[in-house]
Formats: C-alpha cells, sequence, structure tokens
C-alpha cells in the first residue's frame, strides 16, 4: 500500500482553509493509503509561540484531527517533537540543500517582512528541511496539501534526487521521491481571506474576521460570512480574477456541502448576495456542528492520549529506520 504523509502547524486553531485543502483530503485517503498524520509542532516555534496556548493548539488540533474524521485504527497521528528523529534528519538535509534554495522560498520571504533580516528566527530560513525530513522519514509516496506548499515540495523532490544521486545507487535509491497532491484552485487548493480575497486564508491572520475557525461558534461564522467582502455587481458567478470574493464563497459552498459549483451557481442565478451568504452560513454551521460535538467530546476525555502515545511510538519505529539509513549513507556515527 502506498504511504501518505502530511501535516498541520499548531500555530492557531485550524481554518476552514486548512480543512477543505489538507485535512479533507486525509479524510478522503485514509482508506486507500497507509498515512502518517502529524502535529508538527516543531514548525510553529519558527515564530513566537505562547508556550501553555501551544500546548493547548497541540492537543486542539490532535482532537480536531480525530473529529472531521481521520480514523486513528487506519492512520497514525503523532506529535513531531515527540519523535526526535525529525529534528536529527532535518540537520541531515539542511547540510544537503544551500542558503540559496531556502531563501527563495516565498513562506520565508511573506514571513520575515516587515522585520530586519536579523531581527527572525533562523528557523523561519531552515524549517523548509525540517518539513523535507518530515515527509522522507515515512518514504512517503505522496503528500497530500494546499497550493501553498508546492514551492516546499519541489525543494522536497530536488533534495531527494540529490540525496539519492550522492549517497545511494540508481539500483538502491536511499529516500523515497514523493508525489504532491494539491486539490486545484476551485476545489479548495487555496481558499482566500473573506476580508480581502486575494490573500489566502491563514489560521494566524490578526484579523479574525478573515478566517472562519474550526471552532467558531455558530453566530460566529454567521457574522463572518455576512461580513465577507463581494462585490457589487451582485451577480452569483465564479470568476476568481474578476469575483474573487464570490468565487472563494462559492468554493467553500461546493466543499463543505459536496454540491458542485456549477450547482450552486444555477441554484443562486436569481438570488442576491444576502440569501446566498444566508444558505452559506447554515451550510457551514451544518457541516461544523457534528465535528464541535466529537471535539469537545474528546478534549474532555483520555482518548486523546492513548491515540497519541500509540501513534508516537509507531512513527518512531519508521523513522528511526529511515534515520539510520541515512546517517550510514553520510558516514555518521559508527556503522549500524
Ligand atoms: N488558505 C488555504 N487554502 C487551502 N489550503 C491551505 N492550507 C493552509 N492554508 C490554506 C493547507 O493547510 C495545511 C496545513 O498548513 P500549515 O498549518 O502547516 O501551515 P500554513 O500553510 O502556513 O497554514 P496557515 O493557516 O497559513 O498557518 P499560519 O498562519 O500559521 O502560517 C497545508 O497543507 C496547507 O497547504
Amino acid at each position: 500500500m502506498d504511504i501518505i504523509f502530511s501535516g498541520v502547524q499548531p500555530s492557531g486553531v485550524p481554518t476552514i482553509g486548512n480543512y477543505i485543502g489538507a485535512m479533507k483530503q486525509f479524510v478522503e485517503l485514509q482508506d486507500r493509503y497507509q498515512c502518517y498524520f502529524c502535529i508538527v509542532d516543531e514548525h510553529a516555534i519558527t515564530v513566537p509561540q505562547d508556550r501553555l496556548k501551544l500546548r493547548q493548539q497541540i492537543l486542539s488540533l490532535a482532537a480536531l484531527y480525530i473529529a472531521v474524521g481521520i480514523d486513528p485504527r487506519k492512520s497514525t497521528v503523532f506529535i513531531q517533537s515527540e519523535v526526535s528523529a525529525h529534528a536529527e534528519a532535518a540537520w541531515i538535509v539542511q547540510c544537503n540543500v544551500q542558503i540559496g534554495e531556502l531563501e527563495r522560498m516565498t513562506q520565508f520571504k511573506d514571513k520575515s517582512q516587515g522585520s530586519a533580516r536579523g531581527g527572525v528566527s533562523a528557523g523561519l530560513l531552515t524549517y523548509p528541511p525540517l518539513m523535507v525530513a518530515d515527509i522522507i522519514l515515512y518514504n512517503a509516496d505522496l503528500v497530500p496539501v494546499g497550493e501553498d506548499q508546492k514551492q516546499h515540495m519541489e525543494l522536497t523532490r530536488d533534495f531527494v534526487q540529490r540525496f539519492n544521486n550522492r549517497y545511494g545507487t540508481e539500483k538502491q535509491p536511499i529516500l523515497t521521491m514523493p508525489e504532491v497532491k494539491i486539490p486545484d484552485k476551485d476545489a479548495g487548493g487555496r481558499i482566500m481571506s473573506l476580508q480581502d480575497p486575494t490573500k489566502k486564508m491563514s489560521k494566524s491572520d490578526k484579523n479574525a474576521k478573515g478566517f472562519i475557525s474550526m471552532l467558531d461558534d455558530a453566530d460566529t461564522i454567521r457574522k463572518k460570512i455576512r461580513s465577507a467582502v463581494t462585490d457589487s455587481s451582485g451577480k452569483i458567478e465564479f470568476d476568481p480574477e474578476n469575483k474573487p470574493g464570490i468565487s472563494n464563497l462559492l468554493v467553500i459552498y461546493s466543499s463543505v456541502t459536496g454540491r458542485s459549483i456549477n450547482e450552486l451557481v444555477d441554484t443562486y442565478a436569481d438570488s442576491g448576495y444576502g440569501d446566498f451568504k444566508h444558505d452559506l452560513a447554515e451550510a457551514i454551521v451544518e457541516f461544523i456542528t457534528p465535528i464541535h460535538e466529537r471535539y469537545f467530546e474528546l478534549m474532555d476525555s483520555d482518548e486523546l492520549n492513548l491515540i497519541l502515545d500509540e501513534g508516537a511510538e509507531k512513527a518512531r519505529k519508521v523513522a528511526d529506520k529511515t534515520l539510520r539509513r541515512m546517517q550510514n549513507a553520510v558516514g555518521l556515527g559508527r556503522k549500524q
């Protein structure tokens, strides 16, 4: 069975963008692949985090993974920092990528914007190698992510090719070459901010009106959808270039209901934005309510800790093996 790895940072409560771009795919793929779904907490500390809040967000994300439908009997769910091979493999990766490659990463450019270069953490520059390590440790064949991760995936593939050429043989590659799986734009590969539909929806956006968090209550969801930026034409059409706001809402509507965008456009051909937004808000509430119920049940039980303990143990076994292969390849320590 082919292997999948993917992760989400506990840098805030996941947004509906994280769900549609990534977590929704996780649930759909878990029956056909051997899956590793990680809470990548080491990535979250590339920017300052409150210690206690981070701890809470790690558990909260784990509960959300299960609440949206990831089944721990089928998939391995674990916390990155509980598997030390990630940080160790990341060092080997860092020593085999160039600073120029890392400086070109748009996420680094975006997140370091506004600060003097010397004032941002070195981790903000070197976290893509950590992401490479995350993926290769599990011999992942496929990585389901949102569109913003495309560049990191290119780095991963370049690294694997370079590492195998340098240290392996054609017959015996050391690392598995992963493929990336990104939903199309009209299927939610890039959900945009509700307040600025030219910008990606992000869980760490300072303006909470820009995103729907997976834990927002019904009234908050209604308010946020009501205040979502659209345009003045009043026509419900899918045209991401000229009508980015309404097109983004159509993608969200389609993703949470399974109704196609064409069908939605037909249904609302004679309606105004008010009616459309009202129905969309109710559709999100209907989709999210059972997720909340399961989430609060999990946060209130010991089940989550058991799932994470088991997950870390299973993950360590696979990750340690790959790490040993990498260490042997580059000549670290004594032959094992
Ligand atoms: N707006 C989005 N639309 C579709 N997919 C998205 N993803 C993120 N934003 C969108 C996908 O969600 C997965 C987890 O992302 P992450 O938490 O590892 O980091 P990120 O991509 O940096 O997400 P955020 O929400 O923007 O986090 P912050 O604000 O902390 O930087 C990935 O597969 C990502 O593609």
